[in-house]
């Protein structure tokens, strides 16, 4: 395929980096760790709760890790996080290689995790409900190849609604030009009526593929939400323990319809988070990836968004939610 390449961007100025970024790293893990990054975050009985990707086992034949697990932490301010001794969820199908990149949603009180799945048949992406998060009762896994699924908070017109990124590969000129798109379900369990909702064409900084990032959060204005975008410079050599690395992954921000979620109502022609700190674009697995999967809305307005940075390390930055809003100034088109 031919890339176009998309040059230089920068973070838009409303978001701010935590302090104490990394708010999450291997050396937080009490059990063997090694890139702790792409986690799911939210609201729970009380505290922050962080369900994070640990790729675990240095190779010397590969500068891919050995395997996957997923863990968890707690947090009183969003913070300073402790992860638990043990990992979390783990599924029971021999078919089954890795399950990675959980997302939670918290629905009428019981907290919904979604999460990719990598089978010997391809990828999927399941919907798991836990009340503790050591007993995790799945409710659908999709055929293959999709992942990227984040759920919204409510039901919407008596539907669930959820986003997700099928991986079409004949049928968009089989390089990986990758979409959002909409579906919605009665149950949680059968989903339907699915819709185009982002193309990759829709974002100037994307040439590559684009995906939901964390789940939306609700304001008086429609259903806010991050998505991530790539882009692919063929130019780009060794950046990270790879030989190659051409992607830059960047994340988006964009408004849905209140009572249609499966309408762009706005969105920023511009990322919102760039990689630009050296957790972002150094000594990273894979560095230049910013890979949100957490948004929280605080009562005081402030925004929480946390991502995975470099596929090495969890990371957070906060912003206005009047003043994310604002960078939605643009059509779909
Ligand atoms: C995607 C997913 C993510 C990862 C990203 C960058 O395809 O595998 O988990 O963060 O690539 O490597």
């Amino acid at each position: 395929m031919e890339y176009t390449p998309v040059g230089p961007v920068t973070s838009s100025p409303v978001i701010t980096r935590c302090p104490a970024n990394p708010v999450l790293a291997a050396n937080d893990v009490p059990y063997e760790a090694l890139l702790v990054f792409n986690a799911g975050i939210t609201k729970f009985q009380g505290k922050y709760v962080m369900v994070f990707r640990n790729d675990y086992g240095r190779r010397e034949d590969s500068p891919h890790p050995r395997a996957t697990n997923i863990g968890l932490a707690f947090s009183d301010d969003g913070i300073a996080w402790t992860v638990q001794p043990e990992p979390c969820f783990a599924l029971q199908d021999d078919d089954v290689r890795r399950a990675y990149d959980p997302r939670l949603t918290v629905i009428d009180g019981r907290c919904y995790m979604c999460f990719a799945v990598d089978t010997a048949h391809g990828v999927r992406g399941g919907i798991a409900v836990t009340d503790d998060f050591d007993t995790f009762d799945v409710l659908c896994m999709s055929v293959p190849d999709n992942r990227n699924m984040v759920l919204f908070p409510e039901k919407v017109n008596d539907k669930y609604v959820r986003l997700e990124r099928p991986f079409p590969v004949y049928g968009r000129g089989g390089g990986s030009r990758f979409d959002c798109w909409y579906g919605d379900s009665p149950d949680l369990r059968y989903w339907g009526n699915f819709s185009l909702l982002l193309g990759v064409e829709h974002v100037p900084y994307a040439n590559d593929k684009i995906g939901p990032a964390a789940p939306p959060v609700k304001t008086p204005k429609g259903w806010l939400t991050t998505f991530h975008a790539v882009d692919i410079d063929t130019s780009r050599g060794k950046n990270g323990w790879e030989a190659t690395w051409q992607k830059r992954y960047t994340a988006g921000i964009m408004l849905l319809d209140l009572d249609d979620p499966s309408k762009v109502v706005a969105m920023s022609k511009t990322p919102l988070i760039a990689p630009e700190a050296p957790y972002e674009t150094d000594d990273g697995f894979r560095n230049d990836v910013i890979f949100p999967g957490g948004m929280i809305l605080e009562n005081t307005g402030e925004v929480k968004i946390y991502y995975g940075a470099a596929d090495t390390v969890e990371c957070l930055v906060t912003a206005d939610v009047g003043d994310l809003l604002a960078l939605c100034d643009s059509p779909r088109g």
